[in-house]
């Protein structure tokens, strides 16, 4: 669709969240209400598992703890799987489309970081990913791992466990009080109804949208 008025660039969002949190959901329903209100709106999401890169994160994830690639190795290859990606997301902010992406570099450093590794420390796990094409706004959906738990699927997965998920939040609203390492952040409480939290979610996202697309600067 074609909007009333030019758009200099579109934004980056990233919706991140605790594992079951409801980013997909989330994305989905805020990217359809951007698109309504004449936005023009692409997702994206990390991982992607459709690229080898990612087919062998889905292998690690999906496996049990007995795996040969160290906590490095893994960490480098969710750094690559954006770096892969990052051209295409350049562009298509460049041509005005703003992009819902699940999932950023916050999950790349703040998972491996929970680990608790001494030889992968925050600064080492963030230092991959800077250089990036940097989110305009980071919305964090902010539910309980217990409440997370409850939700289908959950222990599907690698880090579905009760230890990392806490240690993931807690990593989370400290990164969201200290801030801005790469781009605002805003906490949204997600343990309530669906349409509840997306209406807290547009209401967060939209001005920022507006912003960045009337504005012109470049992406970060
Ligand atoms: N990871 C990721 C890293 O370690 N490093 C990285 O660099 C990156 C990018 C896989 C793992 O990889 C790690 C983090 C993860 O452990 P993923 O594929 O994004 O990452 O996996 P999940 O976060 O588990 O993705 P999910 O799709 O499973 O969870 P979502 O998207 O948060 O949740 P969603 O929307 O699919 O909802 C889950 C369920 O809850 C229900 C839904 O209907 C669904 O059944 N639900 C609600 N129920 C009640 N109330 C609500 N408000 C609800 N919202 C959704
Ligand atoms: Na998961």
């Amino acid at each position: 669709r074609t909007p009333s008025t030019p758009i200099a660039r579109g934004a980056f969002i990233v919706i991140e969240g605790l594992d079951r949190s409801g980013k997909t959901t989330q994305g989905k329903l805020l990217a359809d209400a951007l698109y309504s209100s004449g936005h023009n709106v692409r997702q994206t999401r990390f991982p992607d598992r459709t690229t080898p890169i990612g087919q062998m994160i889905s292998t690690y994830l999906t496996s049990s703890s007995s795996t040969t690639l160290s906590d490095q190795a893994i960490h480098l290859l969710f750094s690559a799987n954006r770096w892969e990606a990052a051209p295409s997301i350049l562009s298509s902010l460049q041509q005005g489309t703003t992009i819902i992406c699940d999932r950023y570099t916050h999950s790349g450093a703040i998972y491996s970081a929970a680990k608790h590794n001494p030889a992968l420390p925050f600064h080492w796990a963030w230092s991959p990913d800077v250089g990036l094409p940097a989110p305009d706004l980071v919305v964090f959906l902010d539910v309980s791992p217990e409440n997370a738990a409850k939700r289908g699927g959950f222990g599907d997965e690698r880090y579905e466990t009760r230890e990392m998920q806490e240690w993931v939040r807690s990593f989370f609203v400290t990164m969201a009080a200290f801030g801005e390492e790469d781009g605002d952040m805003v906490i949204v409480p997600a343990g309530k109804e669906i349409s509840d939290v997306a209406n807290v979610v547009l209401d967060k996202v939209l001005p920022k949208v507006e912003v960045v697309e009337k504005s012109g600067s470049e992406v970060g």
